[in-house]
């Protein structure tokens, strides 16, 4: 562990991973659900005939020679439309459910600042457009019925409020965003209180300067909503440290719960988690997180994420998939049967996902290991051609004892394979030939202390 070098007034409050249950619980979930759903559902990516490139949430921040000249006006005003008759949160959630999601992340507010929930502080919000009915309130009882977890998505930069600014250079600015932030504070509150039962804050919109200036500001209002709720989880988005440092502190402290920088990427090994527990977020499109009509350029498949979630898994983070339900408050059919086919998989192979994390093995390229307790769950992507899987055991004193497919528990060979000149074990689980799968599966490797 580093020792401190510089004093910091704001930096990091623990150096370690969190030890309660809440905690562990969250470290337990494996697989993630990501919703982002707001007013840009409705233009769903183009507009007056027109599709734009770029996510499909950040439509009202394109101007200039490619959006109308009203455009800005136009999508501040579509709130007025917003009237999603198809939505219907309890078959997200058992969607949800079915795919083998353990926790939600909603957005209750994104970049544009209109709010998902009737908000005291701001006219921007649910009550005021057709539908009129609190849809966070919605989406956390709906989950929570079907025992999903709930993280309140909320992005601090709120183009929608006029003391927002993205520096801060003059004492008007400086004003402004005192409103800012007492605005931001109060929505916050406003939030944990409203919705007890969500169990952490998953921030964006944190990056610009004027916020990473706020250090002891964002520390107190930390510190002042951990207070409100004791175990409540916050990631390592929300606020920059004394000298502006962001996710790690100026000593190379994690601040927050768990690293947030995962975003349509993963690490690629142990080393690159720093020991920190981490979430990915991941889109099924390349760059799109709220509903966009028409997906562009390469579609994640079933496939592709299932291998994602079980990497993510093997490195000890949660893997989190994005949806982006339209302005009706429909799930697209592709992610329904994105959903469904995860789901499928799931329920056959969750064992090798739910409570597992890093086992200290040699990666091998067939796939990946994860491990709970004693048993290793070896998750085949990558069939070899003879059949056998390769595993070293560097543990001194333990052995494999049994190994069986996860799916049927029917039996598998161990072939001891001798030492390797680390002096480590080596042997070959020796998958059956007439063994066919058209999807990964897991053989499930027991371990035990030979002497
Ligand atoms: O700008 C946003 C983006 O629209 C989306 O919400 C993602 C989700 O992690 N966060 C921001 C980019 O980092």
């Amino acid at each position: 562990e580093k020792t401190t070098q510089i004093s910091l007034k704001h930096g990091s409050h623990r150096s370690g991973k969190r030890t309660d249950a809440t905690m562990q619980r969250w470290r337990e979930y494996g697989l993630g659900q990501f919703i982002h759903w707001g007013i840009y559902s409705i233009p769903g990516g183009g507009w007056d005939g027109k599709t734009y490139g770029g996510a499909a949430e950040w439509i009202r921040s394109w101007s200039g020679k490619d959006a109308p000249n009203d455009w800005r006006k136009t999508y501040d005003n579509l709130y007025k439309q917003f009237n999603p008759v198809d939505f219907n949160a309890n078959k997200w959630a058992e969607q949800a459910k079915n795919m083998g999601a353990k926790y939600v992340i909603f957005t209750t507010k994104h970049h544009d600042g209109f709010c998902m929930w009737p908000s005291k502080y701001t006219e921007y919000t649910i009550a005021n457009t057709p539908y009129k009915k609190d849809i966070v309130k919605e989406v956390v009882d709906a989950y929570n019925k079907v025992g999903i977890d709930v993280y309140l998505y909320f992005s601090v930069m709120d183009w929608s409020h006029q003391g927002w600014r993205y520096d801060i250079k003059s004492p008007e600015d400086s004003i402004a965003f005192e409103s800012f932030k007492k605005f931001t504070r109060n929505q916050l509150l406003e939030l944990l209180t409203s919705y007890p039962s969500a169990k952490g804050l998953w921030f964006d919109g944190t990056w610009d300067k004027s916020w990473v200036k706020q250090a002891e500001f964002a520390d107190e209002l930390e510190t002042e909503m951990r207070t409100l709720r004791p175990g409540l989880i916050i990631g390592s988005r929300f606020r920059a440290d004394d000298f502006g440092k962001r996710h790690v502190d100026s000593n190379g402290v994690m601040m927050g719960d768990y690293e947030q920088g995962w975003e349509r990427n993963l690490p690629n090994s142990i080393e690159d988690v720093h020991g920190h527990d981490w979430d990915c977020v991941m889109t099924i499109p390349d760059n799109q997180w709220g509903y966009n009509s028409h997906w562009k350029g390469y579609v994640k498949t079933p496939y592709n994420l299932i291998e994602m979630l079980v990497k993510s898994v093997s490195l000890s983070g949660n893997f989190v998939i994005n949806f982006g339900p339209d302005g009706k408050g429909n799930i697209r059919q592709e992610e329904t049967s994105i959903a469904k086919e995860i789901g499928d998989w799931m329920k056959t192979n969750n064992e090798a996902i739910y409570g597992c994390s890093h086992a200290d093995m040699k990666k091998q390229d067939w796939g990946y290991f994860t491990q709970k307790g004693r048993k290793l769950y070896l998750t085949v992507f990558n069939r070899p051609i003879n059949n056998c899987l390769n595993v070293e055991i560097s543990e001194k004193g333990v052995k494999p004892t049994k190994a069986y497919f996860l799916a049927n528990k029917l039996p598998v060979a161990i072939q001891d394979a001798g030492k390797n000149k680390q002096n480590n074990n080596l042997y070959n689980i020796v998958i059956p030939a007439k063994y066919i799968s058209d999807k990964p599966f897991v053989i499930v490797l027991e371990l035990e202390e030979s002497q």
